[in-house]
């Protein structure tokens, strides 16, 4: 039966499974085991043996951060190793290795990921991974095309979303704290008190709401692809060669720009965070002009490999635009400018699930490192609200914001806001 396992449970079980076991070396009594949870919900752990170590990660039935007073449903981890398998193939070393998955104890096992850093720690630090957002945007591009109509047959992708439809608990979380909390009062939301007028004014803006309430439809209604779901950069492992994409316990189908969404949204929010950190102002500038660099890099990376892709699987099989009705040079010529036109929709979407998902993380329950830092919560809401209004801007006057250098260039603008 399902129980929730202590740190020598974990050794006892991975001494059972010979493979992993073989991974670490040696005997049980000499590997060590350390808890790395830094996320909101599940447990992790390394284990290290004298020849190597393994990443294991419990889907506890409660919300780990905040205790057993928010049941969530233990079988995330299910999905979570699910998503690993489903895009294995297509996204090889971009993500970590799932070696294990035990579904009554909801545990997973997977390739431990060293030396890299999780993302969100290395950029608050004003670090810079050169591969980093190209691997997010091809990571994205793989994943997406082969799970949506067009690479895949529609009784493929039928049955992957009745598999991710069982996901239900997760996607309430999603639905709540992204689309629902920032724009009502309750229980879970953890602003400063110095952002109530914000708060308000958010809660007040009908104009606002609208905005989202189409985006939230659209998550929901539009089953495009199997996405991450939670793709932030506490989702990224990196060094300067390497990426991998890890806790699929989101995923999800939906549409396309909302993975690419979070990935925006968590560098505009270390952009504007950046403002909140004692550091040489050089440095400062310096790792700000990288980070704007890196949306653009992030963009490119995935139109050009979407894209790509799509070419180059003329015969995937996808029922979305057949190949077979575009065979002539008529057709050829069409399906280029479909192409584009499927890429610019995608772009419309990233740019307003990217707002909505940085005034989630101001505004809702799950805030994130880049703010917490500012230990003075009057300065770290200054810094917040320059965000907040950005994001207002971009989700209330969309025209203005579909071209990316617009994108781009309006997020220092609103500094000092
Ligand atoms: C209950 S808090 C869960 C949040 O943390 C994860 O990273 C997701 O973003 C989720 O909304
Ligand atoms: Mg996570």
């Amino acid at each position: 039966a399902y129980r929730v396992l202590s740190q020598a449970d974990i050794i006892a079980e991975i001494a059972a499974l010979p493979g992993v076991a073989g991974i670490l070396g040696g005997k049980p009594s000499e590997w060590s085991i350390r808890d790395v949870a830094d996320g909101y919900i599940n447990a992790v752990f390394i284990i290290d043996g004298p020849d190597g170590g393994v990443c294991a990660k419990q889907g506890l039935p409660y919300v780990r951060y905040h205790g057993e007073s928010w049941p969530l449903d233990e079988t995330r981890a299910f999905y979570e190793a699910s998503y690993m398998r489903r895009l294995e193939p297509v996204v090889g070393r971009l993500a970590p290795k799932l070696l294990h998955f035990d579904p009554v104890l909801q545990f997973i096992v997977m390739e431990k990921l060293s030396p890299h850093v999780v993302l969100r720690g290395a950029l608050i630090e004003g670090r810079t991974f050169p591969k980093v957002a190209s691997d997010i945007g091809r990571y994205i591009a793989a994943a997406s095309f082969h799970t949506s109509d067009l690479g895949v047959p529609f009784e493929r992708k039928f049955d992957d979303i009745a598999l991710f439809s069982g996901n239900k608990s997760l996607l309430r979380i999603s639905v709540d704290l992204i689309f629902t909390d920032p724009y009502v009062e309750v229980w879970r939301n953890r602003f400063v008190p110095e952002l109530s007028a914000w708060a308000k004014a958010f809660r007040e803006d009908t104009e606002l709401k609208t905005a989202v309430a189409i985006r939230r439809n659209a998550f929901l209604s539009n089953r495009q692809a199997l996405l991450h779901g939670d793709l932030h950069s506490g989702s990224v492992m990196v060094t300067e060669e390497d990426s991998r994409v890890i806790d699929g316990e989101f995923s999800t189908f939906g549409p396309i720009g909302f993975d690419l969404g979070a990935f925006v949204a968590n560098l505009v929010i270390n952009w504007y965070g950046q403002a909140g950190y004692a550091r040489d102002e050089a440095e400062r500038a310096a790792h700000r002009i990288w980070l704007l660099d890196q949306i653009a890099v992030l963009w490119n990376a995935f139109r050009a490999e979407f894209i790509r892709i799509w070419e180059a699987n003329p015969d995937a099989g996808g029922d979305g635009y057949p190949a077979a009705h575009f065979a002539d040079p008529a057709g050829r010529a069409r399906l280029a400018t479909i192409r584009e036109q499927y890429v610019a929709d995608i772009f419309e979407d990233l740019v307003a699930f990217a707002a909505i998902k940085i005034i989630r993380r101001i505004l809702s329950y799950a805030q994130v490192a880049d703010f917490l830092v500012i230990e003075d919560t009057q300065r770290r809401a200054e810094v917040q609200a320059n965000a907040l209004a950005f994001a207002r801007a971009v989700l209330k006057d969309p025209a203005r914001f579909r071209d990316f250098g617009a994108f781009l260039d309006a997020i220092p603008r609103f500094e000092g806001t």
